[in-house]
This record gives structure tokens, sequence and C-alpha cells, in this order.
């Protein structure tokens, strides 16, 4: 096998990057300004800025020089992205240690192209799930689905962990604006009790909606906050009939949902080749469809479409997802950056750090190759967030003067969902500024001549100039849109899951599947039957085993 950095296309970078390593950002835009005025062509912000599908990225605060894009294209095209990407279009065996495709472009396909698993058109049934969501939402959002007591619904409780709960939640909060009016959304993934009876607290479960989401059925958080939802429920005056009104369950796995009590007809499937954190497009996203509407759900996918068009038409250079995985290459393997921030200045987007964590470090934190080999070189940095502004008055201090160098995203929509006075111009502004600053920083000479003219005595100066100095050259990108409506929301999603898979084709991981969380999950379930058990353990280590022996002790005291 052909390893990453075996690869002549690789070490061509590695030599680039000992040539382009003491340029700074701000040289590179004056080279560029100097060579653009001269020549009467484009800026620096023309040459390294891409539109695509209502989304506008700017690159051009970053490390690289029209040689370093192109270095990085020919990297990507030397690992087979093109081919990988039409493998995965193509429903082929992409997730090789689960023997599945990866499909979840074809549950957003608005084209009329048939899509084959095993010989199999998948298309007619990911219809099919469509139109019952729609009626579904359609009697619910209408007021003609009734709870047992002959009100409407005005209360819809998800119940699901990890990707069966970060996909619906970020896009339900970042939708807000168009959400049905009667309608409230809660979200319960902990299995810490307090998320469930804090969330129950105050609903009417004769109004209220749960929806049990959970691919496998099996997930003990999500289970065990069912069973107390249907507890709470059943201490109403409802009776056992009367679940099927207020139960409806997101599932591939029909007996377990019978089994917990939940009619059938009232499940809406989906199938083993659409990944958890990739589910937001299949009946997993029915919050969303509740809180906006069948018409705005299209629209959402529609956005996702178009995005999955792009990434597979435009030309390498001139490709959005591709750009931004080039980019995370370049700095995660060339660079020695290992963490990404992200920071939506759009506080819809709340939940959207939280959300690309999962896309993102489930998908790529991984450390062997297809085959099995063992990684050599970095994969998935670590991808963190905050909406802006208020991260600049939290960690942006590291951002700006730690010792670390962290690439930012910033993403703005231009136009503001709740416009106030000049709420959403102090926005921009704060998103720009930051971007700049990083990029240019203060030098030691300028905060000196500041504090000069602010008539500040050569002492105080000596003791303070360095601690006031920004060393800047920090990249970003800046992703704008017009305004976050259901449409971008899909295309945003959908740029950033195919940026995950094209850093994947590049390093040769898989990014479908998830051993890690699949070891908590089994984990969990030995101890808890020992804590159950009550009686002294000795098969862990000393640590874990005077954990549990303690927690025993202490609980047999407070009882
Ligand atoms: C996602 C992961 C994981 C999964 C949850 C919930 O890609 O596999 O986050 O979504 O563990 O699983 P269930 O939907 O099966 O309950």
């Amino acid at each position: 096998m052909t390893t990453p950095e075996s690869r002549p296309e690789w070490q061509a970078l590695d030599a680039h990057r000992k040539e382009m390593a003491a340029t700074t950002l701000v040289e590179l835009f004056a080279a560029d300004e100097a060579e653009s005025t001269a020549a009467g062509g484009r800026s620096r912000f023309e040459q390294f800025r891409l539109d695509a599908v209502g989304l506008s990225l700017d690159f051009s605060k970053n490390h690289l020089t029209a040689r370093t894009h192109e270095l990085l294209v020919e990297l990507a095209r030397a690992s087979d992205v093109e081919a990988r990407l039409a493998a995965m279009f193509d429903g082929a065996i992409v997730n090789p240690t689960e023997g599945r495709p990866a499909l979840h472009t074809a549950l957003r396909n608005r084209s009329n192209e048939p899509v084959e698993v095993n010989g199999k058109d998948v298309m007619p049934g990911i219809r099919e799930v469509l139109e019952r969501l729609s009626a579904f939402s359609t009697r619910v959002r209408e007021g003609e689905w009734k709870g047992y007591t002959g009100k409407a619904i005005t209360d819809v409780v998800n119940i699901g962990i990890g990707g069966s709960d970060l996909g619906p939640l970020m896009a339900v909060e970042a939708l807000a604006p168009f959400a049905h009016e009667r309608l409230s959304f809660h979200f319960v993934s902990n299995v810490d009790g307090a998320h469930i009876a804090s969330t129950l607290k105050g609903l009417d479960p004769a109004t209220t909606l749960v929806i049990v989401a959970s691919k496998t059925f099996t997930t003990q958080e999500t289970l065990a906050n069912a069973h107390s939802a249907r507890s709470w429920f059943l201490d109403s005056p409802a009776s056992d009939a009367d679940i099927a009104r207020h139960f409806v369950a997101v599932s591939t796995n029909a007996e377990a949902v019978a089994a917990f009590g939940i009619d059938t007809d009232n499940m809406f499937g989906f199938w083993d080749w659409v990944g958890g954190r990739y589910s937001l497009w299949s009946a997993i996203g029915l919050p969303l469809m509740l809180a906006i509407g069948p018409a705005q759900f299209e629209r959402f996918l529609a956005g996702a479409h178009a995005m999955d068009k792009h990434v597979r038409s435009a030309p390498l250079e001139a490709n959005l997802p591709v750009t931004l995985a080039l980019l995370s290459v370049w700095y995660g393997n060339f660079r020695e950056s290992r963490s990404q921030l992200v920071a939506p200045y759009e506080q819809y987007l709340h939940r959207f750090p939280a959300y690309l964590q999962q896309l993102t470090m489930e998908s790529n934190g991984k450390r062997v190759h297809v085959d099995g080999t063992a990684v050599n070189i970095a994969t998935e940095a670590v991808v963190w967030g905050e909406p802006g502004t208020n991260g600049q008055h939290a960690f942006f201090q590291l951002v700006h003067q730690g010792t670390h160098v962290i690439p930012t995203d910033f993403i703005l929509a231009l136009e503001s969902l709740s416009p106030i006075g000049e709420h959403h111009l102090l926005l921009m502004a704060n998103c720009f500024a930051q971007s700049e600053a990083l990029m240019k920083g203060k030098s030691r000479e300028a905060v000196v001549a500041e504090m000069q003219a602010a008539g500040i005595g050569d002492n105080e100066i000596e003791q303070l100039a360095n601690h006031r100095t920004f060393p800047g050259d920090r990249p970003s990108n800046t992703i704008l849109m017009q305004r976050l409506d259901p449409y971008t929301l899909g295309s945003l999603i959908a740029l950033y899951e195919h940026k995950v898979f094209v850093e994947a084709a590049i390093w040769d991981i898989n990014p479908f599947d998830q051993w890690g969380v699949e070891l908590g999950k089994q984990l969990a379930s030995s101890i808890a039957a020992e804590l159950r058990d009550g009686q002294r353990v000795t098969v862990h280590d000393s640590s874990t085993n005077g954990l549990i022996n303690y927690a025993i002790q202490q609980r047999n005291i407070q009882a």
C-alpha cells in the first residue's frame, strides 16, 4: 500500500513547507497586493475565494501561495479523492470494517437517478419514508394529530444520543426562526436523570409527543430515558392504550421498537447504511421536519444535494469541501497544528461546534489505515468552538497570544434573522476584526508607540510591552452566507461532511466506523451490573476496583 507520506506529492509539500516556513501572512498579502497592482490582476482576496451553493469561502488568510494550493490539489488528485467520492455516492462498501456503504447522500438525492445497494435501488424506500414523515408532520403541525384528551400537541421531546441527538438538536436550534409557533422542542440525551427530569418537569403529558430516536434501539442511555418518559406518561391519567398517540420511534430495529411497546405503525425507519452522525437527513430529522414543516425540510435536503453536486463536479482547485480539507491537512500534517476552532458568528448556530465535533472527531479520530496498518502521520485535529462574540470574551485570549496556532473557521450570515438596531452590524464588525487581528497581530514597536503616545513612562512600558504584543500570523477561513435558512444550513452541513470525507481519503482512513464509541457502550454495561449487584469487586485494576467499591460502600451508608 502507498502510505500518504510516501507519495511524491506529500514529499513535494514537505519540501515546500520548508521554503514557506518563515513567510508570514502579512508578507503573503503584501507580495500579492504588489503583484496584483503591478499586473492589474486579482487581489489575494479574489484569488483565494470560492463561491458555491449559497456559501462564500475566503481562504486568503492562510499560509498558502498559488504554488501551495497547486501542490495540495496534486496531493488530493494522487489520493484518488474523485474516485473515492464517486465510490461513496455510488453505494460502494466505503465502510469496510462494518461491511457497508455510506449513503447519506442518497437521503437527500433530489434527482431521479437511482442509487443501488446490492443491485437494488434504495430511492423508492427513501421516498416512501419521507412521505410518511411529511404526512405525520403535517398532521401534528396542523393540530389534527391529537393527544389522548383530544388536545393538539404542543411539546416534542426527542430522546436519543450521539448521532440521534446532536444533528436534530443543532438543526432545530439553527432554524428556530422558521419553526412552528405552537410547538416547542426538547432534547434529552444524557443518562443523568437530571436531564429527563428537568425536561419533563412542567410539560403536560396530554400534549407531549415523545420521539424515541435510536438506530439500534439498544443504546442504554436512550432506553433508560425512554422508559422513564413512559413511566412519567403513565403516571398521568393516561393508560397503555394512549401510548400510541404520544410515543413514536425512529429506528432500524422494528423488533426492539415493538418490544419497548411502541406500535410499529408509529415507527419511521432508516437503514444500516446511514451512519449515526450522518443521519440527520433520514427519519432522525423528524424533529426538524416537525419544526419547519415538510416544504422547508425539502429546502434543507436541496441545499445539501446542491453541495453534493458541487463536490462531485467542481474541479478540485475550485471545490469548497476539498479546499477546506486540504487546508486542514496542510496545517495538521505540515505545520503541526493539532486543533481547529469553529466560531459561528450566529447565535442560532450555537450547537454547530458540538455537532461538528462529533462529525469530525468520531469520523477521523483514527490511528489505522483502511487496510489496518498503523498510521504514521497526524490524523484529525481537536475541533472545538463556541459562537462569537462570546468566545472573544473567553478563550480567544489563547487563540491570539497562546503558544498554539489554531486555524479558525469564522461563519457569518450577512442578513440577520433577528434584526434589532445595530446588533448585526456589531456582530459582523467583531467577526471581521477578529480574523484581521489574528492575522496582523500587534508588534512590540506599535505597542511601545501607543503607550508612549498615552504618556506612559518608560519603566512601565518596559514591563508591559511584551504582554501587550500580539504575534499575529494566525490563520483563518471566513465562510459567509446571505442568511441562515434551511437551504444554506443544508449546504453548510454537507460542506463539512465532505470536508471530513476528503481528509479521510487523503489519510486513507475509514471515516464511517466508530469502534471507540462501541467500546464505551460495552464497558458501562458490565460495571452497571456490578453496581446493581452491590458486592465488592476485584476484577479490575486497583483504581477502578477502588472507585466501584467506594461507590457501593457510600451507597450502603446512605441507604
Ligand atoms: C454515530 C455514533 C453514535 C450513535 C449513538 C446512538 O455515528 O454511532 O453517536 O449515533 O451511539 O446510537 P443509536 O442511534 O443506535 O441509539
